[in-house]
């Protein structure tokens, strides 16, 4: 069936099934395969809102599709697809290989249609990118679905300098950036059905596998629901961070979503699905009284679905009270990024360990299901040694509350890159940090090499790339050991994955010294070995699906009951 507009979201590497690469921890502690095949939630969006307008779009999820089968032919199934005009996410920086050998496909088989990138790293990178012979358009910003909606109406007679936030190319091939003047701070307008919008597409188009947001999904089928658009936080490493934002994406100021909104989005998300619903950022942004007010409604709800809320600082008792009122089957994502209070004041962080134990002590005398701690390395002022004091922490932390299982601690590395935009990149010494690429070019090629090591595209003052990498796997494995002790983990279970990460720290060797001999045969004779490795799952990612695995039959079956009487009704009528 043609279509307005079809979104294809790429693997990391096109290439990926075939080269020979070991991934290490890099989607640890995000629900995707190290393929990153998880497509930007603003797709969802797109469908919508162009919907809205009559258009018909349609969103493929190939990258998905690669990691399901090693045969699946992507060349052939772009060359079947019928739109005028593609567009492909550079949103993630982990994409610029994937994602551009897309666009060369969609050029091979569609001369004659468009190409239109986006994303928050296509934004970045918008001069680079608009420069390829493959890429027509750029669209940059965190919000493009009205810019989008301009220039599917409007492409096809050729005159797209009025449509704001476009990077596109006169006929004599000269680059024109139209202005950014697309960053509404009212989204009231945008995301109102877009989970209602991926079913109908399965009704629409009959392929139900091409909007799966990622490989597993249906057993551990999240949703989210944002609160906001940009933040209010200034984390150094973050290409999201207001300072990013500020500079890049001209936006001033976050831009909230009403506690309508959520509310509706919530309810509406709990009909068609009873796993957890993640609520992003800290509701307590847009101020205490939005927050409270927001809880307020969300009681009146009676939310079945675990509420998982994303808290940027710890919490006073009485709003901790009033979370467990309001939801009681509640859980909540902190990241303090180190145990070290200096550490994360570096990374633009300020709170006590005090503080966050007491909200920590509070939501679990308060019924809480889960509390997810995140650690990261890789940080400014921070040393090996104080990544390993993190584990000392995690271990004191458990210590301190008798082994509560509904704590989770995790770890990993910042990684494959730090990101485009954030303060650490932009002013790389102030922050300690040594950045080792700049180019997208550069990153298309270093997320083909053998280890992602080699991808790494900064060091600190602190630690080396070899540092980081040799820190990671020590960190890892002392958190096993450390939830062995505490019962959060099987020794079983332990054993398997020390051992796994004992035979990657092998294997890296062995890369190291092909690498050194250049000899590209015996790189791919290591393939088996990478894959192997690579095919295991992650602790820290099982220990994510936990929260979700008791509800997968009920929400698959939701959602295939939906699906069957909207296909029913559709035939009556
Ligand atoms: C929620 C979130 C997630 C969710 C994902 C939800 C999803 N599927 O989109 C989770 C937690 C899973 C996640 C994971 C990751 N994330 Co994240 N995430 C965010 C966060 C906090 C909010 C994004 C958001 O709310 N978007 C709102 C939705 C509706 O809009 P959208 O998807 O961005 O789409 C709009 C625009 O971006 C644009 N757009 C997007 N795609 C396209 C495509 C085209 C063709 C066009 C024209 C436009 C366009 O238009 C859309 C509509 O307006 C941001 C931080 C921030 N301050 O924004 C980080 C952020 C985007 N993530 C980031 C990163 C690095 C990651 C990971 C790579 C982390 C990691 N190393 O594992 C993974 C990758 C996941 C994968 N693909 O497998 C970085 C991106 C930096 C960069 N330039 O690469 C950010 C900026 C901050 C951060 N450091 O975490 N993330
Ligand atoms: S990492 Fe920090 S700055 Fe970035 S989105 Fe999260 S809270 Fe905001």
């Amino acid at each position: 069936m043609r279509c307005d507009l079809i979104l294809l979201h790429a693997p990391h590497v096109y290439d990926f099934r075939k080269l020979p690469q070991l991934y290490g921890p890099v989607s640890d502690l995000v629900p995707s395969t190290p393929a990153f095949e998880m497509y930007p939630m603003g797709f969802t969006s797109f469908a919508e809102y162009l919907g809205r307008s009559g258009y018909k779009v349609r969103i493929i999820n190939l990258a998905l599709r690669m990691v399901e089968s090693k045969t699946f032919d992507v060349e052939k199934y772009i060359s079947k697809l019928d739109a005028p005009l593609f567009g492909v996410d550079l949103h993630w920086l982990v994409h610029a290989n994937g994602s551009i050998a897309f666009t060369e496909i969609i050029k091979k088989y569609h001369p004659d249609a468009k190409v239109v990138m986006g994303g928050f790293s296509a934004s970045y990178f918008k001069d680079e990118l608009i420069r390829l012979p493959t890429v027509d358009y750029v669209l940059s910003g965190d919000s493009t679905e009205e810019p989008m909606r301009l220039l599917v109406s409007k492409y096809q007679s050729g005159d797209v300098s009025d449509i704001p936030n476009l990077s596109w190319k006169k006929a004599d091939g000269t680059v024109v950036h139209n202005p950014m003047s697309n960053t509404p701070t009212d989204i009231s307008n945008v995301m109102h059905e877009h989970y209602e919008g991926m079913i109908k597409q399965v009704l629409r188009f009959k392929d139900f596998k091409s909007i799966i947001p990622f490989n597993g999904w249906l057993k551990q089928p999240e949703t989210c629901v944002f609160s906001c658009r940009g933040c209010d936080q200034y984390c150094v490493f973050c290409g999201g961070s207001k300072y990013a934002m500020q500079k890049h994406s001209s936006r001033k100021e976050t831009a909230y979503r009403t506690v309508d909104d959520i509310v509706n989005d919530i309810v509406r998300t709990s009909k068609i699905s009873r796993g957890q619903i993640a609520l992003e950022s800290d509701i307590r942004q847009a101020g205490e009284d939005f927050a409270w007010e927001l809880l307020d409604r969300l009681g009146k709800e009676k939310i079945k679905n675990q509420i998982m809320f994303e808290i940027f600082k710890p919490m006073p008792t009485d709003y901790v009270k009033k979370m467990a009122q309001s939801i009681p089957n509640y859980s909540l994502d902190i990241s303090p990024n180190s145990h070290d209070p200096k550490v994360r004041l570096a990374t633009g962080i300020n709170y006590s360990n005090e503080d966050m134990e007491k909200t920590f002590e509070d939501a679990l005398n308060m019924g809480v299901r889960r509390i997810e701690v995140f650690f990261m390395i890789g940080l400014p002022k921070q040393s090996k040694q104080s990544v390993l004091d993190t584990i000392d922490y995690c271990d004191e932390l458990w210590t301190k509350f008798n082994s509560d299982k509904r704590i989770f601690a995790y770890i990993g590395p910042l990684s494959p890159f730090l990101d485009p935009g954030s303060m650490g990149y932009e002013e790389p010494e102030k922050h300690g940090y040594r950045l080792l690429r700049k180019t997208l070019e550069d990153y298309r090629n270093a997320l083909t090499g053998p280890s992602w090591r080699y991808a790494l595209n900064y060091e600190t003052d602190l630690m080396t790339r070899d540092d980081i990498i040799d820190v990671t796997y020590e960190a890892i494995i002392r958190l096993m050991q450390v939830q062995v002790k505490h019962g959060q983990l099987t020794e079983e279970l332990s054993r398997a994955q020390i051992q796994r990460i004992r035979m990657t720290q092998e294997l890296e060797v062995k890369i190291a010294d092909v690498m050194k001999s250049g000899d590209q045969e015996k790189l791919l004779a290591l393939k088996p070995e990478m894959d192997e490795i690579n095919s295991f799952r992650s602790v820290q990612q099982s220990q994510m699906d936990i929260a979700y695995s008791f509800v997968k039959l009920r929400y698959v079956n939701g959602l295939i009951q939906t699906i069957k009487s909207a296909l029913h009704k559709e035939k009556k009528s």
